[in-house]
């Protein structure tokens, strides 16, 4: 089903949002690309292509009441809702103060106080986590907050992930299924995961509403995602949102893609890019300068040089925290064994 003009029209401050998410997630992704050519870090994983799935979805959580389980594709998403991008830096350059003490693989951070979940490397396990959650919302009666669980379009194919729908859709759950359609997982098509036309047309098979857009436009993500977030806050069940977009990118650092797709495939995809099409679209409307863009560019450039810089200065972990979090008791489960 599309999407219904019940939506008010977005302020410019929420316009402006839409736009610095945008940008900010693309110099963030892009500067750990380059952290890995440098041997900074071991592994980068890009999100060009999936600034406006963010960005959109982003507006529409309601913070300090909703629950994000994202995945880890989700640099832009996590910053949108608030999570600190000095705090991001330390997860790509694994400091110490990282969320997780610098223990985790890049983007795998947490923010119990923003109401974002753990990430999990497993596809489509963390959708059965956010179904937990929005079961412990139902039963304590916290009405009008509603559990965000993004992952891609591979993750569909996850007996999990059918479990997961299946589940929230049989006790009416307050959960927001959000795919994340780059049309690739790896090195697998689409065309190989799935017969039917749409992500959106698996809903149907739970009993659950299903609705498609388009993933390279900040607005109709935003329109899509707020008005089935209405849905399932009003208890009337979870639904499933598919935001069509594309993978620039390889899949990290570790894949080269040109082993599997053609550079014409990527280069037709090229003028959807959401970043210079939202812009032209927020200078051609008047809401934007040229030199509003310039400006809002450097300053975009300038935070994200200042806070590698400022992260890159951090310690490492101790050495003695390589077994933190994972046994009971002391750091080093092995220190004063015979
Ligand atoms: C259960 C499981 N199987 C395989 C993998 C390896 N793996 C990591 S990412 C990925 C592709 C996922 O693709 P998709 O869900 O479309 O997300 P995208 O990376 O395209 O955003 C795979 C197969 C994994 N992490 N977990
Ligand atoms: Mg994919």
């Amino acid at each position: 089903m599309s999407t219904t003009a019940s939506v008010p029209a977005l302020s410019r401050d929420q316009l402006l949002k839409l736009y610095r998410d945008m940008l900010t997630q693309r110099a963030v992704d892009t500067r750990g690309f380059q952290l890995n050519r440098q041997g900074k870090i071991g592994i980068a994983m890009g999100s060009e292509g999936h600034e406006a799935v963010q960005a959109g979805t982003g507006l529409a959580f309601q913070r300090g009441k909703d629950v994000l389980y994202p995945y880890y594709r989700n640099t832009g998403i996590i910053l949108s809702c608030g999570f600190p991008l000095v705090d991001l830096f330390r997860s790509q350059l694994a400091r110490a103060k990282d969320t997780s003490g610098g223990r985790s693989i890049i983007n795998h951070v947490t923010a119990k106080a923003l109401g974002i979940a753990t990430i999990s490397s497993i596809i489509a396990a963390h959708c059965s986590h956010a179904v937990g959650a929005a079961w412990a919302l139902k039963r304590s009666g916290d009405g009008d907050r509603v559990v965000f669980c993004q992952f891609g379009d591979g993750a569909t194919s996850q007996g999990e992930w059918h479990e997961a729908l299946n589940f929230a859709a049989v006790h009416a759950l307050p959960i927001l299924f959000l795919c994340e359609n780059n049309q690739w997982a790896i090195s697998t098509h689409i065309s190989k995961q799935m017969r039917v036309p749409t992500i959106a047309t698996r809903a149907a098979g739970y009993g659950m509403r299903g609705v498609s857009c388009d993933g390279f436009d900040p607005v109709a993500v935003y329109n899509a995602v707020h008005e089935a977030r209405a849905h399932v806050a009003a208890g009337a069940g979870p639904v499933l949102v598919e935001s069509v977009c594309y993978r620039f990118l390889s899949h990290t650092t570790d894949d080269d893609d040109r082993t599997y797709r053609t550079r014409d495939e990527v280069a037709e995809h090229r003028p959807s890019d959401p970043v210079p099409k939202f812009e032209r679209h927020l200078v051609d409307s008047g809401v934007l300068t040229d030199d509003d863009v310039k400006a809002l560019k450097r300053e975009i450039a300038e935070l994200v040089n200042r806070t590698t810089d400022e992260v890159e200065a951090e310690p490492y972990p101790e050495a003695h925290t390589l077994y933190g979090n994972t046994y009971a008791g002391p750091d080093d489960p092995w220190v004063g064994e015979a």
